[in-house]
């Protein structure tokens, strides 16, 4: 409401001060005033200082943008052809700010230098072979130069040998959650469609296929450090994008398709929290939250716990209402303590039996038995023997 009211102020304080300058203008009647809609040598001057200024003030904000946020950046991959996504990254704001550095001086010094001038008279240039063969020439070299190493760099990325020993994890999305399948001992994902969803099976995972018998669902997701992980990404719903910014890795879930992307993590999760770089952010984001915990406190409320950093897997797609809220931790461990977390996990076939022997329990000690529920249960319980 305040910021409407506030939009409908300015709205009315433009229009007063247009009115005032149609005012003054009609005052100027009869005046030697000039009204020829002719630029004069000072209005030129004019606007060659303000081309001036324009070049001043685009680059006094960029070296304070480098400066002011240039830390803000993500810093150390945490997976091993990160260092390649950053070099491609690198290089590209290198060539950028090389190209737009040079650029934006001619373009206002000149600007400036061949500014209006009474009585001066344009010069007719039709062409110049030589000076059109540099201009499109260098910028195709530097350009394919750019966009080969790109391809290089991405179908090195991307590319998954057949034989290649991974860790196959399926990453589900839905409207608003990330849920992770590990393949486990078989590493074969069982098959799965969206039919199959009920209850505790909510990847709806074909439970009669073979290769699902393993299958463990996790809502955590820990992965070994120093193993090429494999994600395959489905889609329940929309567009989403699962997004694992510390690993350098972005690929999009798709419904109707399967998606991948592998990487090798490259430190714990312990060991990244060990980083100076990373000590030092976690030190300033803490001194930050211990500010507002006292207004907090102050008001009434609870304070802010201290934050300790975790990889996270998060959606890059813009899918809905809660969006910004579509996360999931993931955990680097060692190969030891990776195992020993697996050991802990149940399957999905367990959860889903144990899940139907609940209510059917539950409900033969109350007494009350629906026969509904009962006509579920024996069909979960046919899909997992089979
Ligand atoms: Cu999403």
């Amino acid at each position: 409401m305040t910021s409407l009211l506030v939009i409908i102020v300015l709205v009315l304080l433009a229009v007063a001060l247009w009115q005032l300058t149609k005012i003054f203008d009609l005052t100027q009647v009869g005046s030697n005033s000039d009204s020829s809609q002719i630029a004069t040598d000072n209005d030129n001057n004019v606007q060659g200082y303000l081309m001036f200024g324009f070049l001043a003030f685009i680059y006094i904000f960029s070296i304070y943008g480098l400066f002011a946020w240039g830390p803000l950046v993500l810093h150390t991959p945490a997976s091993e052809h990160g260092s390649d996504v950053d070099n491609l990254m690198n290089i590209t704001w290198v060539l950028i700010f090389i190209v737009q550095a040079i650029t934006q001086v001619l373009l206002h010094y000149f600007s400036f230098k061949y500014r209006g001038k009474q009585g001066q008279k344009a010069l007719y240039f039709a062409d110049n072979n030589k000076l059109e063969a540099i201009w499109s020439l260098i910028p195709a070299v530097v350009l394919a130069g750019l966009i080969l190493y790109g391809l290089y760099a991405w179908t090195n990325i991307m590319f998954v040998d057949e034989d290649e020993d991974t860790v196959v994890i399926e990453l589900y999305a839905q409207q608003f959650k990330w849920t992770a399948r590990i393949a486990g001992e078989d590493n074969v994902l069982g098959k799965a469609n969206v039919r199959y969803i009920e209850g505790v099976n909510v990847l709806g995972v074909d439970l009669a296929d073979p290769y699902a018998q393993d299958d463990i669902v996790v809502s955590e997701l820990h992965i070994p450090k120093g193993k090429k992980i494999l994600f395959k990404m489905r889609s329940q719903d929309v567009l989403h994008s699962a997004y694992m910014p510390h690993f350098r890795a972005q690929m999009n879930c798709v419904p109707g398709m399967v998606t991948q992307f592998a990487f090798t993590p490259v430190y714990t999760t312990a060991e990244y929290r060990e980083l100076p770089y990373m000590v030092e952010k976690v030190a300033n984001i803490n001194q930050l939250r211990a500010k507002k915990s006292i207004d907090l406190v102050a008001k009434g409320e609870s304070g802010l716990d201290p934050y300790t950093f975790d990889y996270l897997l998060l959606c890059n797609k813009i899918c809905g209402a809660s969006h910004y809220n579509m996360q999931m931790k993931i955990i680097v461990d060692t190969p030891e303590d990776y195992k020993k977390w697996l050991l802990n996990q149940t399957n999905l076939i367990t959860q889903v039996k144990t899940a139907a022997a609940e209510p059917a329990a539950a409900e033969a000690t109350s007494g009350n038995v629906d026969s509904t529920k009962v006509k579920d249960t024996a069909a979960v319980s046919i899909m997992v023997a089979k």
